[in-house]
């Protein structure tokens, strides 16, 4: 035997075993209702610590610029494969690192810089990598922004079109993190069409529930469609590409690599071919109809005792809350439920504060708890629990609420478990 070879982490190094070891004990002992997370399968954890890490590859399956590649072809066409027929679509890259790489490399086919982008704003619930000014896409395109309407706090779509009408822009893009309804991708094509700019859509957190056919699918409206392999879609960290038709086909090739990368992550590449098979179950349907009833359950249940939520309700795994009427920030909500062992994110709303620290939004995400086995009694459950500790929060019964909700927790983490 080989130390090098056969040792396993926990006995070669201490401080790093120990923080894996206390990650995967906190991922079992609290609840997860960050949006853009999930638990992927023991299937995709085997390829993403396979040995295929450690090839070195470039180029596309049957020309690559190393040897060696024969069964790196085999998983990278599998994925392929697998996307297509997962989202009826004629062409798919699925080597993007990232949502944001993925994006990037659409702004590469399309765009030329200076060319002006139309998106969602990012407290509407829009993306960084879709114009902000601190982000590369910011910098090299002349960015506009369009939002939600304030009372309904969804898009307006003449509104839209109006917008556009001025500035012309070059893409028209929609999709983001924390819009929690569906997109109109019919109406917001026609106005793409109607000023000449092309349309991309990032269904990075959605595209789990449009494979599982529980949302209107974007790819026969948009020129492009990008998504990330990680969040509904229950795979590793990663990005694919997606086109109804092969007319960007050997331009998106080229942008993706060397437009703007190197070599593949080729053991995410299996891990992601690993998920894309997964989502091709019969079983992934209910998945997504059982993400959408866990966030309606979620929703409504919160509604119920009074917390507002941004539009009113949600069509997707997302619930927004505004904490706005309750005079307290996301920062604080966020905090006070990780003591009850409930992990969440503080997030923008429409119209919100620049400071994050200001953010009077919470977003919560039902599709890792939904991966647990939890139905609608436990996100009512939820939803009472976490209402109650908002409606106590910096009141003298905080602490009591947070030890009862944290007792309630961890009894229904016991009945969920993850990784045996
Ligand atoms: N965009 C970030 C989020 O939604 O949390 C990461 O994917």
């Amino acid at each position: 035997m080989s130390v090098y070879f056969d040792a396993p982490v926990s006995a070669t190094d201490p401080l790093i075993a120990e923080a894996l070891r206390n990650e995967k004990a906190r991922q079992q002992d609290q609840i997860e209702l960050i949006a853009s997370e999930n638990i992927v399968s023991r299937a995709v954890l085997d390829a993403l610590g396979h040995e295929m890490t450690n090839k070195t590859l470039e180029g596309y399956p049957g020309a690559r610029f190393h040897g060696g590649g024969r069964y790196v072809d085999v998983v990278e066409q599998a994925a392929i494969d697998r996307a297509k027929e997962l989202f009826n679509c004629a062409y798919a890259n699925v080597q993007p690192h990232s949502g944001s790489q993925a994006n990037l490399a659409v702004f590469f086919t399309l765009l030329k810089p200076g060319d002006k982008v139309l998106s969602l704003d990012l407290a509407a619930g829009g993306h960084l990598s879709h114009g902000l000014g601190a982000n590369l896409s910011g910098r090299w395109f002349e960015a506009h922004h369009y939002g939600v309407e304030r009372e309904t706090g969804q898009i307006d779509y003449d509104k839209l079109e109006a917008q556009a009408l001025e500035i012309r822009p070059q893409l028209l893009i929609t999709g983001g993190s924390a819009y929690p309804r569906e997109i109109d991708f019919e109406r917001m094509a026609a106005i793409a069409k109607k000023v000449d700019a092309l349309f991309h859509v990032d269904m990075a957190h959605f595209a789990g529930l449009v494979a599982g056919g529980a949302h209107p699918s974007p790819i026969p409206h948009a020129d492009l469609v990008t998504c990330t392999t990680t969040k509904t879609l229950r795979g590793p960290r990663g990005g694919i590409i997606l086109s109804k038709s092969g007319d960007y086909e050997k331009k998106i090739q080229a942008a993706v690599f060397p437009g703007v990368q190197g070599s593949i992550h080729t053991q995410v590449l299996a891990a992601k071919a690993v998920c894309l098979g997964e989502a091709l179950q019969p079983e992934f349907k209910s998945y997504a109809r059982q993400i959408k009833n866990n966030a309606h359950t979620l929703a409504e249940t919160l509604l119920g005792q009074g917390i507002n939520l941004v539009s009113g309700g949600t069509d997707t795994h997302i619930v927004l809350l505004d904490l706005s009427a309750h005079n307290k920030t996301g920062q604080t909500i966020e905090r006070l439920l990780e003591r009850a062992d409930i992990t969440s994110n503080k997030n923008p709303i429409p119209f919100d504060s620049k400071r994050p620290v200001d953010w009077v939004g919470l977003r919560l995400g039902v599709s890792a708890t939904t991966t647990r086995g939890m139905r609608e009694a436990e996100f009512s459950e939820l939803g009472q629990m976490i209402s109650q500790m908002i409606l106590a929060a910096g009141t003298e019964a905080e602490e009591a609420v947070i030890q009862k909700s944290k007792k309630q927790v961890a009894s229904i983490c016991d009945r969920f478990p993850i990784y045996s």
